[in-house]
């Protein structure tokens, strides 16, 4: 048995303490930015994702309102062989989040049939990697080197590991391109691009427009599974910031934006209250009613999106929708960049 290399161990720790004392001041930034806004509070939605906010949003996907993720499945598991088709190999895949597995394995085990794969899950949060990792095992033929990175330093990081005449194939699923603002997406997409070579490929998938009462049921569901989602937001400000919210003070709220075409999902001050969170220096008072914004969920219509592809360097390929809750898995090519003017 060879001996361990201590010194290495503990740079290790020592590496990760930091990096965990600069997401928490990060994450109290944030979230003081976020409540110092004047007019609308706000908290960052990407704060709704620590380990019990992953666990109820894994809850929320089993809802029968909230048919957005079986639609995602449902379409890669009918389709996956003709997605591949328009990716001649040599083929790596690489995935903006790690999610469960459960969608991916369909295109993973579509091209292994084809080829040897090798899969990049990317993900800040190493729990999820190793979920992603132990769901996936069983694929014969796919090897899965996770990355515990940011979306684009990942993608540049994988972009940096591929062999002459491999196509790297970048997925995007379950519509978390909808949490962005529109322009925050375009911007987002155009990033992801310069991460490409030409003939190289997105999947994104994106919501669609849907009746409002479906939309509201979906993200305001009897059982409280959202409710409890949207709140446990503040409870991780309680614990991770020093903070005193009283969660049975405020109430989860959802609205559908008509003009801008999203859900907006909101926690609704039931009385006026003062809360101090300790780790950011910081005390407000919100008015009974007042509400902070918690999250956008943007919806789109199939047609708009072959748009949104040429604005950000890219070819949209193919679109497939599901037929039971609209919802479309839009695969893009990586255009060739324009040629500059002499
Ligand atoms: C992750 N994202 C695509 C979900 C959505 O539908 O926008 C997040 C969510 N929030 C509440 N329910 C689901």
């Amino acid at each position: 048995m060879s001996t361990p290399d201590f010194d290495a161990l503990r740079a290790d720790r020592l590496s990760a303490q930091a990096l965990s004392v600069q997401a928490r001041l990060a994450f109290a930034h944030a979230v003081r930015d976020g409540l110092s806004k004047p007019g609308q509070r706000e908290l960052p939605s990407l704060y709704l994702y620590d380990e019990v906010g992953t666990a109820l949003f894994e809850a929320i996907t089993l809802l029968p309102e909230y048919g957005l993720t079986r639609a995602d499945e449902r379409l890669l598991r009918r389709h996956a062989h003709a997605m591949i088709e328009h990716l001649p190999p040599p083929v790596i895949v690489a995935e903006l989040g790690s999610g469960s597995g459960r969608k991916t394995r369909w295109l993973l085990e579509a091209l292994a049939r084809r080829e040897p794969v090798v899969y990049y899950p990317i993900d800040l949060s190493p729990s999820a990697l190793a979920k992603c990792e132990q769901a996936l095992s069983g694929l014969g033929t796919v090897s899965i080197v996770g990355l515990e990175k940011s979306y684009l330093e990942g993608l540049d990081d994988v972009a940096s590991r591929r062999r002459s005449g491999q196509r790297l194939l970048v997925l995007f699923l379950g519509s978390t391109i909808g949490n962005f603002e529109r322009p925050a997406a375009e911007h987002f997409l155009h990033e992801i691009r310069r991460c490409l070579m030409a003939g190289d490929a997105l999947l994104l998938g994106t919501d669609l427009e849907k009746s409002v009462a479906d939309l509201l049921l979906a993200y305001d569901d009897p059982a409280g599974v959202t409710a409890a989602f949207n709140l446990n937001l503040l409870a991780r400000i309680n614990r991770e910031l020093d903070a005193d919210f009283v969660l049975r003070n405020f109430a989860h709220e959802v609205r559908y934006n008509d003009h801008e075409r999203r859900i907006e999902v909101h926690l609704r001050s039931k009385q006026r209250q003062t809360v101090t969170i300790r780790a950011a220096d910081f005390t407000c008072t919100l008015r009974e009613g007042e509400t902070i914004w918690t999250e956008a969920c943007h919806k789109y219509r199939v047609e708009e999106i072959p748009g949104m592809a040429q604005r950000t360097g890219f070819v949209c390929e193919a679109q497939w929708v599901d037929g039971e809750w609209p919802f479309a898995e839009n695969l893009w090519l990586a255009a060739p960049p324009a040629p500059t003017n002499p």
